[in-house]
């Protein structure tokens, strides 16, 4: 049976506001998208996952959108964006969409609309529920770890929301917003876009408001019951289109994902983004990536989708600090380990813009370099706590989205090559040897590395329809696995960490047919007892 093009694709997320500046402003931009398709195509990947572009008054990067149909100006016009989806196409690149149905902008019409009285026909498209000022209709708390409610005096109700308060919530009850929504779903299909990345879709549903979270603040919005008669009328528009759709889903365990993404099952979705992956160890203010519960959380997801769904992977996206900071020591050794880890495993990989080049956490000094509200919000609760700036700068910023969102490294120049403006946020100062000119002249380096694993995923079948097995399981330093097909084997072996290790394999994977495909290191031949420099990744095949 031949597989949906996804499955031996390639995703790459752009985040436009920081990929690259056309007109000095700045700001990064759709026309610097267009630009950079040949370095896209270069790099091997099938298709862009772009965050949003749509209108926004930008309090949450466009996360908080006020039009579903129209471009933010900052990054160009509907021209621009159908320019871009046209030579995307003409090199063989795809283009997903951020598609944000949990919540619009408190600035989007429908907003403007059903705030102004109980009796407004669009009042009904968001929730709200009677209030006073100083008591809200129950005592749920929002991701910010503020009350999911905003008190409005007009009306003299509050409204809902999971995440800023200018991000009202969208009412899924309303049969007339769902078909709004899904109004707006057609339009860019029929556009011709490729598919739609979901963002907090898992959300979409809520409890009734008596329903008491107790221990688990967030319960009363994740994955709630009667989501799934939204999510089946989304997926039955999908499915008349040629397209991809990954839901960003916390909250739909491992054990539910098949039902979410088995086209023989319920089959919302083609993939989901799960967010347990990023298990911390480490104080505030210094915390890492623990490999342990990190490789306990993927292997479980490799197995419950083994043979029913499939999974999306990734290390960085637009919310996380940089894996090869968190992870790794910041070298071009630990950012391969690193890549391998991960990118063998069975599902589709997503690289996130910058992470081909070993990109790292940006060295924050001040807390007006700064740009993530939520971050600047816990920076001011640390200070109100008595918490010296220097050390409530280090306990928000370690750990701080922002890392991800400094401009794309170009070239050398203080700029990056970003733009010849001031760039929007601080260039890191590393980009003076971590940036593509650099990496496109060194055969050693992470980009080139990126460009080979590339190349392997896609002309072995093996990674997309072998099983997974994870060895050595309770090595805490050490992620290594096998991917098996019914006549070829691969063997990929990790150092995470950055001592050294001597590994014993296990019987049945000791033999002398094993030739060596992918190494960052020395290590040329595959032995039962295996001494694994610092972040040292091999990778090994034999036919079986
Ligand atoms: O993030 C949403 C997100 O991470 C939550 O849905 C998550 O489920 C929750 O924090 C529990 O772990 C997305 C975007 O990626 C982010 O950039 C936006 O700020 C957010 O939605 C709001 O749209
Ligand atoms: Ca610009």
């Amino acid at each position: 049976m031949s597989q949906p093009w996804w499955k031996n694709a390639i995703g790459y997320q752009v985040y436009p506001r920081s990929f690259k500046d056309s007109n000095g402003d700045g700001i990064g931009d759709i026309q610097g998208i267009i630009e950079k398709l040949p370095y896209l195509k270069k790099l091997g990947i099938d298709f862009i996952w772009l965050n949003p572009i749509y209108k926004s008054p930008n309090v949450d990067n466009g996360y908080d959108i006020s039009d579903y149909e129209g471009i933010q100006p900052e990054f160009g016009t509907m021209a621009d964006f159908e320019e871009l989806l046209k030579q995307a196409h003409v090199n063989g690149i795809k283009i997903i969409l951020d598609l944000v149905v949990n919540h619009t902008s408190d600035q989007h019409p429908w907003f403007i609309e059903s705030k102004k009285s109980k009796d407004n026909p669009y009042r009904d498209y968001y929730m709200w529920a009677d209030a006073m000022p100083d008591k809200m209709p129950n005592n749920w708390t929002s991701f910010s770890g503020n009350s999911t409610w905003t008190y409005d005096p007009t009306t003299q109700q509050a409204y809902f929301h999971v995440f800023a308060p200018q991000q009202p919530d969208l009412n899924w009850r309303n049969p007339k917003m769902r078909e709004e929504i899904y109004e707006m779903i057609r339009w860019w299909l029929e556009l011709g876009i490729d598919g739609f990345r979901m963002d907090a879709i898992s959300h979409i549903q809520k409890e009734p408001w008596d329903y008491d979270p107790k221990d688990d603040p967030w319960s009363a919005f994740m994955n709630v019951k009667g989501i799934d008669d939204y999510m089946a009328e989304m997926r039955d528009i999908f499915n008349q289109y040629n397209i991809m759709t990954v839901g960003e889903a916390s909250g739909v365990t491992s054990k539910q994902a098949p039902n979410w993404t088995d086209p023989n099952k319920k089959g919302y979705v083609n993939m989901i983004f799960e967010l347990e992956h990023n298990v911390r160890k480490g104080n505030p203010g210094e915390e890492r990536i623990d490999v342990l519960g990190m490789k306990k959380v993927l292997s479980r997801w490799q197995k419950d989708q083994e043979n029913s769904g499939w999974n999306a992977l990734y290390y960085e996206n637009h919310d996380n600090p940089r894996i090869n900071t968190i992870l790794g020591n910041e070298t071009v050794k630990s950012a391969t380990a690193i890549a391998m880890s991960y990118f063998f495993l069975k599902g589709t990989p997503f690289i996130y813009q910058g992470q081909e080049l070993g990109m790292t956490n940006y060295p924050f000094t001040s807390i007006d370099q700064v740009d993530d509200d939520e971050s600047r919000w816990r920076y001011n609760q640390l200070l109100e706590k008595g918490e010296k700036p220097q050390q409530a700068l280090n306990e928000i910023t370690h750990w701080t989205r922002d890392h991800s969102r400094t401009p794309m490294q170009w070239d050398s120049d203080a700029k990056a090559g970003f733009t010849t403006g001031t760039p929007w946020m601080e260039v890191n100062p590393n980009t003076s040897t971590v940036n593509v000119a650099t990496e496109e002249s060194d055969n050693h380096s992470v980009l080139k590395f990126y460009r080979e694993m590339i190349a392997i995923r896609k002309a072995e079948p093996t990674f997309i329809e072998g099983s997974y097995d994870l060895i050595l399981p309770d090595d805490k330093n050490v992620f290594a696995y096998t991917r098996t097909n019914k006549d070829k084997q691969f063997v990929i072996i990790t150092n995470l960490s950055d001592t050294a290790q001597t590994i014993n394999l296990p019987d049945e994977l000791v033999t002398e047919n094993w030739q060596l495909r992918l190494s960052n290191t020395s290590i040329t031949k595959l032995t039962s007892e295996l001494e694994l420099a610092p972040f040292d990744g091999v990778m090994f095949e034999r036919s079986i």
